[in-house]
């Protein structure tokens, strides 16, 4: 019998055969987990079992494992809890229960309102001539006050900073703007961008839901979907918000300690789960991440560790992994100790890279080019090393 503790599922993001990064590069950085989603299914209908199963296939072809799925995406009659919502939950169970019958039980989702994590910039220039994803604050009032045009946006912002955007707003080209605009819609790849017009609706609607009816909208998916995912061994890890504040008057649920210690008690089952993000829960100047780690900890199943430098103002960039104002070192600690106490180990992911190097002649996923990410993964696994002493 050797005692051999745990170490960490290194995985990586990969969005399909389409992907500039081909599995082959994956497993040259040395990660041996898939994370990955069938982006060509529609966002709200089932995940045949047909199409799982290829994707696996082709992932265990190259050697490598699907460990996470990242995301299925919760529709956003969900959310809202429309009226036809039923028959939304009605598909996400079933999905659930044909990727289990395929061996994948671990699922990431996110309850942000229609837009997925937003970015001012997607190519800030480090001092080393990398490229870095970027959130402004003076950019988002621009984009929200004269792009989107969103009804009594200005009550959200202070004088100082309206005053700030009015300034910048001055200097800036119709071609400034454009780029502006296709920056914040910017979000995931292969994810179907929103219209300007359907962005306003749907700020209207959660006008009326706000964070409480947001937070029972969550507590009602969870609750529906909790036999399909303990009778098939299906754990769900909730993505924090990103940025972890409301922005464009949208609610948020999932960005204190206190949202995730919320969404963990609602509804207090094993299945329901965390995705404990460094960079999206360290982009708030209140968060204390090594606190928040402590308080979920039993219910992490996957993580994403990565980093962000922030301002007084609240802008932040995305550092290098072992660079920014998350302490990486402390959270390694305790991911570490959590870790070897697990019968499974625990995934995380690089999640986001800087664009260096070659790839910077290339076309990349902004964040999910090759080897930033490379970077940052090669930088955590030395860490978890050099922390847990096991070789
Ligand atoms: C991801 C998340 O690219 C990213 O930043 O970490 O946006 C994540 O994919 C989703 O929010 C999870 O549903
Ligand atoms: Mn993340």
């Amino acid at each position: 019998m050797t005692d051999k503790k745990n170490k960490l599922v290194q995985t990586w993001r990969w969005y399909g055969p389409s992907d500039p990064v081909s599995l082959q590069d994956v497993k040259q950085a040395g990660a041996v987990g898939i994370v990955t989603a069938l982006h060509h299914i529609p966002h709200g209908e089932v995940w045949p079992v047909a199409d799982i199963l290829e994707r696996k296939a082709i992932i265990e072809a190259s050697g490598l494992h699907w460990a996470v799925v990242e995301s299925v995406p919760v529709h956003e009659a969900i959310k809202t809890r429309r009226a036809d919502a039923g028959r939304y939950i009605e598909n996400y169970k079933t999905s659930i229960r044909n990727l289990a019958s395929c061996g994948i039980k671990t699922i990431c989702y996110n309850f942000m309102p229609v837009l997925d994590w937003t970015r001012t910039q997607l190519d800030l220039t480090m001092t080393d001539g990398s490229k870095a994803l970027y959130f402004n604050w003076i950019d988002l009032i621009i984009f929200d006050i004269h792009i989107l045009q969103r009804e009594g946006a200005a009550a959200d912002y202070s004088q100082e900073l309206l005053e700030k955007a009015k300034q910048r707003h001055a200097g800036m080209s119709q071609a400034d703007l454009d780029d502006l605009r296709i920056n914040v819609l910017m979000g995931i790849p292969n994810e179907k961008e929103i219209e300007l017009e359907a962005l306003r609706n749907s700020i209207g609607e959660y006008k009326e839901i706000g964070a409480e009816g947001l937070r029972s909208n969550l507590t009602w998916f969870l609750n529906e979907i909790a036999d399909a995912c303990e009778s098939s061994g299906v754990v769900m890890t909730i993505h924090p918000d990103d940025p972890p504040y409301p922005i464009l008057g949208l609610p948020r649920v999932a960005s204190t300690k206190s949202d995730l210690e919320h969404i963990l008690k609602s509804v207090d089952k094993p299945f329901n789960g965390i995705c404990f993000c460094t960079g999206s829960l360290g982009a708030s100047v209140s968060n204390v991440l090594t606190e928040i780690f402590e308080a979920v900890k039993k219910r992490v199943y996957f993580l994403h560790l990565r980093n962000v430098t922030k301002d007084e103002e609240g802008n932040f960039y995305e550092a290098d992994h072992l660079g920014g104002d998350v302490n990486m070192y402390e959270i390694m600690k305790l991911v570490v100790a959590e870790n070897e106490r697990r019968t499974m180990p625990i995934p995380f992911r690089p999640d986001h890279g800087h664009q260096m190097l070659d790839d910077l002649q290339k076309v990349t996923n902004p964040g999910y080019s090759a080897i930033g990410r490379l970077r940052g993964l090669a930088e955590l696994r030395g860490l978890e090393l050099g922390v847990s002493g096991n070789y």
